[in-house]
Parts: C-alpha cells; structure tokens; sequence
C-alpha cells in the first residue's frame, strides 16, 4: 500500500513537472512589445496595441469621423478652412470678431457706409463731388442800411454762387428771383429752380455765395460771402449745410448729396 502511494504522488509530482516546463517552454520564444505580457504563448495587448507580438501601434483616428473634408490626425480632426467642432460639423461665422466701425461685415469683410472706407471702415473718405438740390434763405438784411429795399414793395430775392470771390460773371449758380418778399412775414425762401449743381472735386475748391436784391437797373447786394470750402472733414456726411452770418442776419441753408 505504502509503494502504491509513493509511486501515485511521484506520478503526480512528474505530471506536475511536465506541465510546469510545458508554460515555460510557450512564452519562452515569445516577445510581447508595448506592455503586453505573454500568457499561453500569446501575447495580450496593453493601451490599444495589436499584433502577434503588441507591435501595430492602436489607430487614434478608429471610429473619429471628419466631416466636410477634414482629415483625422492621430485621433484629432483637422478642419478646413470655414469649419470647426471635433468633427468638424460646426461652421465657422467668417464675421466673428469682424469689427466693421462704419458698416457691415459680409463673409468676413467689411462693407463700409457711404462716406467710409479702410479695412474696418473708421477711415473718412473725402467726398468728390456735392451736389446741391435746394436752397433755402431763412433770413436776410430786412433793409439796405436802413432804407427800404424797394420803395413801393418787398425786396426781389435770389441767390447766386461763384468760384472763389463773389462776382456777376460766371455763376455756378444762379436761382430765380421770388419778387416782392413780404419784410414782416418773408417764411423760408425756397429754390430749387436750375438744380440740382453737381460741384466736382469740391474739397479742393472755393465758393462764395451771395444773396441779391433784383432791380431792374442795378442789383443790390444784400450779403456775399468771403470765398471758403467746403473741404473734407468738416462737412462730411451732412446734408444740409448752413451758411450764417448773424452781423448780416444771414442764414442759407443748402441742401445737398455726396458722391464718392
Ligand atoms: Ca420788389
Ligand atoms: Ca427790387
């Protein structure tokens, strides 16, 4: 009985030996690489690495979709241009910090308001031309120092403008003649007759402006301007600009429109 024991767990103790040299004899010859570790000869992978030995580096961009063209690097979408998110599915607004001072942002640039220009339109741009489409007399010298302008009825009003000092030749401007103005209750004198006047290259030039007393031998002067411009900036964008002279009672209103 003795002997069948001693030979049973010999036996057993020589199965035991076999199989353990069986286990090392299967990962003896086996590498596994990028921290995978051999079990039954086989490697089992670690942080996403494949292959029979760990070697194939795991694919990042696996399961990443890019849309509209991206391309996936090392698991991160690159966009193009107009595009963003992590799938690059959200569309960039081309306006987002356009700051337009003087206008609007359209696809990323700015379209800059009548009289503006630069890339964010804060620059002024000099107006070419005025255009004048009105005039309006508010006030004028109710007597020609101090006697009546006409000795039976109202002054015979009208307005004339010139290039640099006021004269009777070669009028830019001349309006008709509104007759015998009531001095007590005169209201605005309007012209628009012979307009609209188109003044070309107006900032680099002088005008002077004056108003007239119709009579039918010799016209009386009521107010003429010395000549002054109407130079960039100090009219910019204005539509109605205002010539006064209050030691004359003088106030003319043009209207006008800039072309640039
Ligand atoms: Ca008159
Ligand atoms: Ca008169």
């Amino acid at each position: 009985m003795k002997l069948i024991l001693r030979k049973s767990a010999l036996l057993i103790a020589l199965i035991l030996l076999v199989l353990s040299s069986c286990q090392r004899d299967t990962c003896r010859d086996t590498i596994c690489l990028n921290g995978g570790a051999c079990i039954d000869g086989t490697c089992v992978c670690a942080n996403g690495y494949t292959g029979p030995a760990c070697n194939i580096a795991p694919d990042l961009c696996a399961g990443v979709t890019c849309d509209n063209g991206g391309d996936c690097v090392d698991g991160v979408c690159s966009c193009p241009e107009g595009w963003t998110g992590p799938n690059c599915d959200i569309l960039l607004n081309p306006c987002a910090g356009v700051d337009c001072v003087n206008g609007n942002c359209i696809n990323g640039d700015c379209n800059c308001s009548e009289g503006w220009t630069g890339s964010d339109c804060s620059t002024m741009q000099h107006a070419k031309n005025m255009i004048i489409t009105k005039v309006e007399i508010y006030d004028f010298p109710s007597t020609n120092n101090g006697a009546p302008w006409d000795a039976n009825d109202g002054p015979d009003i009208y307005f004339a403008m010139n290039e640099g000092n006021f004269g009777a030749d070669d009028y830019l401007l001349l309006t008709d003649v509104q007759n015998d103005v009531n001095i007590n209750n005169p209201g605005i004198l309007v012209y628009t007759n012979n307009l609209p006047v188109i003044l070309n290259d107006v900032s680099e030039r002088l005008f002077s402006i004056g108003i007239m007393e119709n009579d039918n031998s010799d016209d009386d002067i009521m107010f003429t301007s010395s000549p002054f411009t109407f130079a960039h900036p100090n009219y910019h964008l204005q539509n109605i600009l205002e010539v006064k002279n209050q030691d004359y009672d003088i106030e003319v209103r043009l209207h006008v429109q800039w072309q640039y």
